[in-house]
């Protein structure tokens, strides 16, 4: 059983090789092959590979993963002895990284071949275990919040002036003991998605809506990074996409990438999939929250089929290859982060932006 519903269509992919490219099956029977998945060391990076591992085995039983820490970004694929020296050739990579740490630009030769289900995207707070009943509006005068990301703390800046907001550095079991062995802040904020996936949803005691915080690019997602050349390796984990996600995805990849923005500046997105129409609100705040601009616009992503054959959805868009879902409906996407980040820049944005910059290199 090769992997594409039982028909092997991998001889097409590799004239030099007469046998499946994936599965490593010829005429003669099966020859298993595994499939090395590079991850960090954090225990979040652990969970969000395995999980992503567990996916591939239910979907493609026949591959076998295995899977490696390795400090280098990525790692290499290992094929079964015999052909190892020929395979390895190809360098076959994947990866499991959060989507808003990748960069709206990849290196070249890279891209993102699966965007999975979106989770919680929202950000959340974990308080102190002193101040377990609390909220961020009911915490005491001058308590030390504990965030460095400068989105996080230019929203919750303006929306709480009571509070003080602390730089907290360090994977998330770091940032967890901090909170909870010292006496130096009185809460922190996390993802979410982040601290369900490490199984500390009951720490979660507020989820911070909208018109408190507003999420970071790609929040909340997983991706798998492959070489973009892989062709074999982007059609097996293409399954993998879930296809609002990646619209979602891309117009809040887009919306960033025109502004300039990196993964340090203070911009944040809140996108909507509803009645085929996809929403993204978008916004540039100063560090202290005190200027902002913020809009919203929308746009239709059903496919029209007749233009669709003339998209080509092999293509990237913002780093991302989604070969299922149709062309027209991401070059909408794709459309309506460049028209909200046009609309913000002519509203001033970069302005702000350079300044939160500068100030932020200066601290
Ligand atoms: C990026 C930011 C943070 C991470 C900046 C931001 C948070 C840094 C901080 C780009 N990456 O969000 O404004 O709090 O000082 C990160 C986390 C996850 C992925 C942890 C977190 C897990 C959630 C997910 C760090 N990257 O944000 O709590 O998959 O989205």
């Amino acid at each position: 059983m090769c992997w594409e519903r039982g028909v092997c269509k991998n001889v097409s992919f590799n004239l030099s090789w007469p046998i499946c490219f994936l599965c490593q099956q010829d005429g003669n029977g099966k020859a298993s092959r595994v499939i090395r998945i590079g991850t960090r060391k954090s225990q979040l990076a652990r969970i969000q590979t395995d999980s992503v591992a567990d996916r591939l085995k239910e979907l493609y039983p026949d591959i076998h993963l295995e899977i490696g820490e390795n400090h280098q970004r990525l790692y290499f694929l290992l094929f079964t002895k015999e052909l190892e020296n020929a395979l390895e050739r190809n360098e076959v990579d994947l990866v499991v990284h959060s989507l808003k740490d990748l960069p709206t630009t990849l290196p070249p030769g890279f891209t993102i071949g699966a965007v999975l289900k979106r989770e919680n995207p929202h950000d959340a707070v974990v308080l102190h275990p002193q101040n377990v009943g609390k909220t961020l509006d009911s915490l005491p005068e001058n308590s030390v919040i504990g965030t460095s990301s400068l989105r996080r703390a230019a929203q919750l800046k303006k929306r709480f002036p009571h509070l003080k907001f602390n730089d907290i550095r360090g994977n998330l079991n770091t940032r967890l003991k901090k909170l909870d062995e010292k006496d130096d802040f009185a809460a922190i904020i996390l993802a979410a998605a982040g601290l369900r996936r490490m199984g500390w949803e009951n720490r979660i005691s507020q989820i911070l809506g909208p018109e408190d915080c507003m999420y970071a690019v790609g929040q909340g997602a997983l991706a798998v990074e492959v070489r973009a050349r892989d062709v074999d390796i982007l059609e097996m984990v293409s399954v993998l996409h879930d296809p609002d996600t990646v619209l979602r995805c891309i117009a809040e990849r887009a919306f960033l990438r025109h502004l300039e923005g990196g993964c340090s500046v203070p911009v944040a997105v809140h996108t909507q999939v509803k009645d085929s129409q996809l929403y993204l609100t978008g916004a540039v705040y100063s560090l202290d929250g005190s200027d902002s601009l913020k809009e919203t616009m929308q746009t239709s992503i059903t496919a029209n089929d007749k233009s669709s054959e003339e998209v080509d959805e092999r293509v990237q868009r913002v780093g991302v290859t989604a070969s299922k879902v149709p062309g027209e409906a991401q070059d909408r996407a794709e459309r309506l982060g460049v028209d909200l980040a046009n609309l913000l820049l002519s509203k001033g944005a970069k302005e702000i932006l350079t300044v939160a910059r500068q100030l932020n290199d200066a601290r």
